[in-house]
């Protein structure tokens, strides 16, 4: 994806817009930043070749535009979306412009609770493993900073993400995708549990045969999503099966593709309660099928 000269427009000037318009200036692009407050703007501390603009509804920012990327706070009812697509102007989220940089293996976590957990925990687990690892995403910092210029060649990327960064994706692929659980939430932003929910599982749409999906067999929404994605899934929850995670009375156990079960005792973890064992049902599955794929097999 060639920036060179483009004109993007970022709007929001938090985390994600502040991440992007820096990225997006690296890339040679010419950046215009938007925001509805003008405190938010006169706080920033950015190259001044950035350009400011408070938001005040015209129609000025969006003139020549090649490009908008929304923060994820934006919804897509703000009326420069409304105009970009009746325009016929590209939109793409944050973490979209971020996967189409980003060299190595993504593993990409949602759901409504316990992301930031299971997020947490497979960084941890990854780093031990070797590194370095970038970890981020909806959790704080932004996945675009795991592909600026001065970031470091990350070994793999977990990012936690929210049903609000996959509003606008179009390519967006995780090489393993963890779906933890569904229940009603941001209803100020969806009109309905089952508009979060096809947001949500935007995260398996696009992942081929050879991507893994990891899956919740106890959440009856997230199980069901088994039957709508190429990806190979492979799951975690409460009963034993042969292939996937399970619980063992105190003992987290994953049988993956390896002819023996490996089990991991709780006896020694400081997390409580069965939320938890769930996020590290989740976080060992997908941590020992991301190793298996793109770190062990190489040493083979
Ligand atoms: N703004 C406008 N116009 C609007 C709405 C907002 O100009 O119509 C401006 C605000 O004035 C503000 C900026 O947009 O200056 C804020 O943008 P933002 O809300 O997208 O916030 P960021 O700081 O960029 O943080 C975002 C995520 N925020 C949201 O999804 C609302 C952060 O998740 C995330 O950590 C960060 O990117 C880095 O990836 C927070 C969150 O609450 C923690 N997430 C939700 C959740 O976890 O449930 C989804």
């Amino acid at each position: 994806m060639n920036l060179d000269g483009r004109k993007v427009l970022v709007i929001g000037a938090g985390r994600t817009g502040q991440s992007t318009a820096r990225f997006l200036l690296g890339r040679g692009a010419r950046v215009c930043l938007l925001d509805r407050h003008r405190e938010a703007l006169d706080r920033l501390t950015l190259p001044t070749a950035v350009e400011l603009r408070v938001d005040d509804g015209d129609d000025g920012p969006l003139r020549g535009a090649d490009l908008i990327v929304p923060s994820p706070g934006i919804a897509r009812t703000h009326p420069v979306l409304q105009r970009a697509a009746a325009r016929g102007v590209p939109v793409m989220s944050e973490i979209e412009l971020a996967y189409r940089f980003l060299s190595c293996p993504l593993l990409a976590v949602t759901g409504t609770n316990g992301k930031s957990t299971t997020t947490t925990l497979l960084g941890r687990m990854l780093e031990a493993n070797g590194g370095p690892v970038f970890v981020g995403g909806n959790l704080g910092t932004p996945l675009i900073d795991a592909v600026q210029a001065d970031a470091p060649a990350f070994q793999v990327a977990v990012a936690e993400i929210s049903s609000f960064q996959l509003e606008w994706v179009q390519s967006f692929r995780p090489q393993i995708a963890v779906l933890l659980n569904l229940t009603p939430d941001h209803l100020d932003r969806y009109a309905t549990v089952a508009d979060y929910g096809t947001a949500k599982a935007t995260l398996l749409a696009r992942q081929e045969t050879g991507d893994i999906a990891v899956l919740n067999r106890d959440d009856p929404w997230v199980w069901e999503q088994r039957s709508r994605t190429r990806a190979t899934c492979i799951s975690f929850g409460r009963d034993p099966v042969e292939f996937g995670g399970f619980l063992d009375g105190d003992t987290l156990v994953y049988w993956g593709p390896e002819p023996q079960p490996r089990s991991f005792p709780l006896a020694r973890v400081k997390l409580q309660g069965a939320h938890n064992r769930e996020n590290m049902l989740a976080a060992v599955t997908a941590a020992s099928m991301l190793l298996r794929r793109f770190v062990w097999a190489d040493a083979e």
